[in-house]
């Protein structure tokens, strides 16, 4: 006994930080407050957005959890947390992006499925733990074999597979590549990883929409094809605005896996009143997958009409990422611009352009899916200016 498993009821939930803006609460799913989300690089556990699709599993004893490597490989595998701990650990500060995030802004377009997030469903953290290639190369898997998959599995309970456990997958090629900085975590933050992000380990797919950085994982697959479940089959896809339930194939279209560039706005929020001729500050993130960086933030104050360059940083705020060499390529940036405010009406804009010159939408009815994923169009949020002299 003591196996890690996936109870079927929500009596066993972990505790949660009350500030987080709760979605959905069985299953859990949460996000950050916006201004929180601006106030440092590194996400903070508790407020790092929780994204499920069943109860979390349990585990009494991780003493006699196992990692199964099989499949295609020569040498199948069975590890213990101690046999992972063993093996060289590796550090990559990665921001995790569920495909959904943003999705609430598109449904005001026309309807979408899937649970509604504002801006802030993902996080940027300091993953560490064994890299996927050292322990694919354990079990005697070689590059060359690059046309294959690696299928990851888990044990929760999800609906969408009848009750069964969670699954996706990658290319093998990315497995195995260093650069793809794929790596299954035991830790978050330099702190043992916990079970809303997938204790006692998960595998994190850096640049990749967070659905394929299994949680509570416990088998790794050489496979022939991609997986075949729910979420990589029948979810987590993006068709063109003329699909809807009655005409959708989805065998016509891929598994989302990178996603492309984003770039929110946290403070100040809709709404928000504003004093004219007083100074604003205006924050927030962005950040585009594939490990390509982030090269401009433009914020624009007047709907659009004029544009100005934020200042990134990563790190600590002395640090601004103008040097790309130095950037963290899986990681957001964070990014200000500080204005001053005359006396017209206000909307504030931002939009930026990754490493490999790609730019967003600038209107999100253009990118409008069935499932609502891929929220990346141009950020808008509208202020209320009162004059000099009104008490806030
Ligand atoms: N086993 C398992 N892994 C999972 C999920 C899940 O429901 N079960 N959700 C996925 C989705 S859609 C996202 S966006 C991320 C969320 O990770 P987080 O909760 O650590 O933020 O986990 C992914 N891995
Ligand atoms: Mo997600």
């Amino acid at each position: 006994m003591g196996v890690l498993y996936g109870p079927k009821s929500y009596e066993n939930e972990p505790h949660r930080d009350p500030s987080l803006i709760v979605n959905s609460k069985e299953p859990f799913n949460a996000e950050t407050p916006p201004k929180a989300l601006v106030r440092s690089f590194v996400t903070p556990e508790d407020l790092f957005y929780k994204r499920n699709h069943g109860p979390i599993p349990v585990i009494d004893d991780p003493n006699n959890y196992r990692l199964e490597i099989c499949g295609l490989v020569p040498g199948p595998l069975s590890l213990s947390l101690q046999d992972l701990r063993n093996l060289p650990k590796h550090t990559v500060t990665a921001t995790l992006q569920c495909a959904g995030n943003r999705r609430t802004a598109m449904s005001k377009v026309r309807k979408v499925k899937g649970v509604g997030w504002a801006i802030s469903a993902l996080g940027n953290a300091v993953w560490g733990g064994a890299r996927l290639h050292d322990v694919l190369e354990l079990a005697g898997v070689r590059q060359e074999s690059s046309k294959r998959h690696v299928e990851f599995s888990s044990v929760d309970v999800c609906k969408e597979e009848n009750g069964g456990p969670y699954k996706g997958s990658i290319p093998l090629s990315q497995a195995m590549s260093p650069e793809a900085e794929v790596i299954l975590a035991y830790e978050m933050n330099g702190k043992e990883l916990n079970r809303d992000h997938g204790f006692p380990l998960r595998v994190v797919v850096p640049g990749v929409i967070g659905a394929r950085s299994v949680k509570w994982l416990t088998e790794i697959k050489v496979i022939e094809e991609e997986c075949q479940g729910f979420f990589m089959q029948k979810d987590f896809k993006m068709f063109p605005p003329t699909v809807d339930w009655d005409n959708i194939n989805w065998n016509s279209r891929r598994p989302l896996m990178d996603f492309p560039v984003q770039c929110p706005i946290c403070s100040p929020a809709e709404g928000d009143l504003v004093k004219a001729g007083s100074k604003m500050k205006i924050q927030g993130y962005a950040v585009s997958g594939g490990g390509r960086g982030i090269e401009r933030v433009d914020v624009s104050v007047d709907g659009g009409k004029t544009w100005q360059e934020a200042q990134r940083f990563q790190d600590d705020k002395e640090y601004i990422a103008d040097n790309p060499e130095k950037c963290k390529r899986f990681a957001w940036v964070l990014w200000e611009l500080t204005v001053e405010l005359t006396n017209s009406p206000l909307e504030v804009v931002a939009k930026a352009v990754d490493a490999a010159a790609n730019i967003q939408p600038e209107d999100v009815s253009s990118i409008w899916n069935l499932r609502g994923v891929l929220n990346t169009s141009w950020h808008r949020v509208r202020l209320n200016v009162v004059p000099p002299q009104s008490k806030l």
